[in-house]
């Protein structure tokens, strides 16, 4: 039988007596309808052909097989299932070995695992991740994985997703064989043929016995449950997995493995199973903007950063985890001294923790400068200005750093509200100037906000993305305007939580149908835990240009005024008695309330949970449009991505914007239209929104472009 042509994505060539199965499907060989087919192929070549005595399965380029083809997920689904096709790579009568590099994820270890043999090199990654697309393995993972590992390991690497090294896939069972070199064929052949002269033959995975300690088995399985009860409440797919291994148990296998495709499809026809695949390919596509595609990063060696208080500490923690040399420069010893040690806080905490050790410190921290003089810049290649949140404070800054750097050098500004585009025309070179938007604390917070401003060349806005990801970071571009997007989008449903607080909703119960929503807290509980001081300082600042005719709540300021700033100072919306992390609720607060409705001649009216999150998200997603009709964020999806990152927005619902998709635009708009009746000023209809809904059009439309 011929060797198949090159083009193909699986092809097939003999190598002796082994046949070489060789995915090749760019970027990750994922597991599309052709690929299916071509493996299916593959292995009745193997069935019929007399001169094959085994099989190896390998994936050309970077990885083994990343899992199935995500982007089919929604579409009718196209034969051959792969379940079928892993059934068949089981049933084989001559041994199938996997070759794995690179990932193995999802249905490329499902494959794996139907495989008879399992060899990997050292720097391989298994998992079974599609807990975080809310699936579960489809393909037989969640009957093989526990007959291989047992069921508390197989119910570890289900429900986290997290990837496992290839010494570890050993140690478990997941994989027979550590290859002693990086060349996974040579390493695959060698094996298939030491197999070949053992006379060894098939051994399937189903009838292994990693759940013969039934009792064991059932306890994992129990614990699993009681911990998926209270971790994932909210969520699907987790609680389907363990269903799933319990019918390993219970079941013959291959009733399992019809229960398994039956949860499998459940959990594809779930809300949840669409929102987490947007916010998987989004936080992928918000990286794709106009500046990156057409230009080149500058170089990018050495960062500076200006202040060493909590932001720039954190700034310059996440670039030395990136590996590169930080200077920080700071206005007197005294405040140098302080933020060197605010950095080396953030390492002592893990030294103590014996997640680093002392002499990795060390090393770290000898890329870390300390200075006092902005001549200290003289050679860096960005420079980060994280000091006091005053327009003419950060011009000063600007002023020296144009001094100082040199020619080419990114001048970045991590405001969070100033006007960008006048710190760059304050100096001779707006086209280096940029916003770097970190989310506190800097060195954990994902998101970071690009925010582009009219003059900056378009290498420099690259530079800046070619840094988040350096930084490990999940970059968003945005425009400027008060508070770019995410912080422009929260003022708005922040006041619609005040709004209905003072109309008769209790800040507890508005935090509660925040939390039950799948926010991990309620916005209430976020200001106690960032500090009720930073938003009264912004109130002030924008009580000269507020609009006299606009709903002005004042609980707030109440709050503030008896110095009751949250968390720091163990009161805030809540009481945190002698320094409580979890606050408990006060009457006084409640009093307060009260005596403000009754200031503003308001008589109190019950909101249920659900009239709560409809206004509540109302208001984040026409705000949303309008920073999306604006130019503010590029698409509807880069909104999400920020929500998902820097605002705590349950990922199982996509995003804002994906959520008002599947609450279907129309109804949305009505809301808004409805609630417009009581407060027209600050319920206006974002025109996008309407456009969109006279066209019968969702967001996503506007994903594509
Ligand atoms: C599953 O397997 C269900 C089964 O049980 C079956 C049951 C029946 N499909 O991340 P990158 C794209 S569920 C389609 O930037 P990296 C990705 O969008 C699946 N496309 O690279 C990007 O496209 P673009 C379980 C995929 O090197 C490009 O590939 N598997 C898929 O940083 C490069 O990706 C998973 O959940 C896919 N499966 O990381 C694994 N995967 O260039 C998901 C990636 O247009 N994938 N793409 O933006 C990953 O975790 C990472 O992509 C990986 C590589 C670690 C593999």
């Amino acid at each position: 039988m011929a060797n198949t042509p090159d083009e193909q994505v699986v092809r097939t060539q003999l190598h002796g007596k082994v046949l070489l199965v060789t995915v090749d499907n760019p970027p990750v060989n994922a597991l599309g309808a052709a690929v299916r087919r071509g493996l299916a192929d593959a292995m009745e070549r193997a069935e019929t052909d007399a001169a094959v005595a085994a099989v190896l399965i390998v994936g050309a380029g970077k990885s083994f097989i990343a899992g199935a083809d995500i982007r089919e997920f929604g579409l009718p689904p196209q034969p051959p299932l792969l379940t079928d096709v892993c059934k068949r790579i089981e049933a084989s009568k001559k041994p199938v070995v996997a070759a794995i590099h690179g990932a193995a994820l999802g249905g490329g270890l499902e494959v794996a695992i139907a495989a008879h043999y399992r060899i990997a090199v050292a720097n391989a990654k298994l998992g079974l991740p599609e807990v975080l697309l809310g699936l579960l393995p489809g393909a037989g993972g969640t009957q093989r994985a526990p007959r291989l590992v047992g069921a508390a390991a197989a119910l570890d690497i289900m429900l986290s997703g997290r990837h496992v090294g290839a010494a570890e896939a050993l140690k478990l069972g997941l994989i027979d064989r550590l290859a002693q070199s990086d060349d996974t064929l040579a390493e695959g052949l060698a094996y298939a043929q030491e197999l070949l002269a053992a006379n060894a033959g098939p051994r399937r995975s189903r009838d292994a016995t990693g759940l013969a300690d039934v009792e064991a088995s059932r306890a994992a399985i129990a614990a699993a449950r009681a911990e998926q009860g209270k971790k994932a409440k909210n969520l699907f797919s987790p609680h389907r997995i363990v269903d799933a291994v319990e019918a390993a148990l219970d079941k013959p296998f291959d009733e399992a493995l019809k229960f398994e495709r039956t949860l499998f499809m459940q959990c594809l026809e779930s809300p949840q199973r669409a929102g987490l695949i947007h916010a998987f390919f989004s936080e992928r596509d918000v990286a794709k903007v106009p500046e990156a595609a057409a230009a080149e990063p500058r170089v990018l060696k050495s960062i500076g950063v200006v202040g060493g208080g909590t932001m720039g500490a954190g700034i310059a923690v996440s670039a030395l985890d990136a590996g590169l040399p930080v200077t920080m420069v700071e206005r007197d010893e005294a405040s140098i001294a302080r933020g060197r040690a605010n950095v080396e806080k953030v390492y002592d905490g893990l030294v103590a923790k014996g997640r680093m050790t002392a002499e990795a410190k060390a090393k770290v921290m000898a890329r870390f400068t300390g200075s006092t003089d902005y001549a200290a810049f003289a050679e860096v290649d960005m420079v980060i200005e994280a000091v006091f949140e005053d327009i003419e404070v950060k011009k000063a800054v600007f002023k020296e750093l144009d001094r100082v750097c040199k020619a080419g050098a990114v001048l970045a500004t991590n405001t969070s509200y100033l006007d960008i585009d006048a710190i760059a025309a304050s100096i001779a070179r707006p086209q280096d100037v940029i916003g770097l938007h970190f989310f506190s604390p800097a060195n954990i917070m994902k998101l970071l906000e690009i925010v582009v401003p009219a003059k900056v060349s378009a290498d420099v806005v690259a530079t800046a993305f070619a840094l988040a990801k350096k930084l490990k970071k999940v970059p968003v571009r945005a425009g400027v305007c008060d508070g770019f997007i995410g912080n422009r989008i929260l003022a708005v449903y922040r006041q619609a939580a005040d709004h209905m607080m003072e109309d008769g909703a209790s800040p507890y119960a508005i935090d509660a149908a925040v939390r039950n929503f799948g926010y991990p807290m309620g916005p209430f509980q976020v200001s106690d835990l960032a500090g009720g001081d930073i938003g009264w300082a912004t109130r002030k600042r924008k009580s000269a240009t507020r609009d006299p005719q606009a709903r002005y709540v004042q609980v707030a300021d109440r709050i503030c005024e008896r110095g009751w700033f949250g968390q720091k100072t163990s009161r805030g919306w809540y009481q945190y008695p002698q320094g409580a992390r979890t606050g408990v609720e006060d009457p006084e607060v409640l009093a307060i309330v009260d005596a403000e409705r009754q200031r503003a001649g308001i008589t109190p009216r019950a909101f249920t949970e659900e009239d709560i999150m409809r206004r509540y998200m109302a208001a984040m997603v026409n705000e949303g449009a309008k920073v999306v009709a604006e130019g503010i964020a590029l698409r509807p999806l880069d909104v999400d991505v920020t929500f998902l990152y820097g605002y705590g927005f349950p990922r199982f619902r996509g995003g804002p914007m994906h959520y008002a998709d599947t609450v279907g635009l129309p109804k949305i708009l009505d809301d808004i239209r409805a609630f417009a009746k009581e407060d027209p000023l600050f319920w206006q209809p974002a025109p996008l929104l309407v456009q969109l809904v006279e066209e019968g059009k969702n967001f996503a439309s506007l994903n594509k472009s």
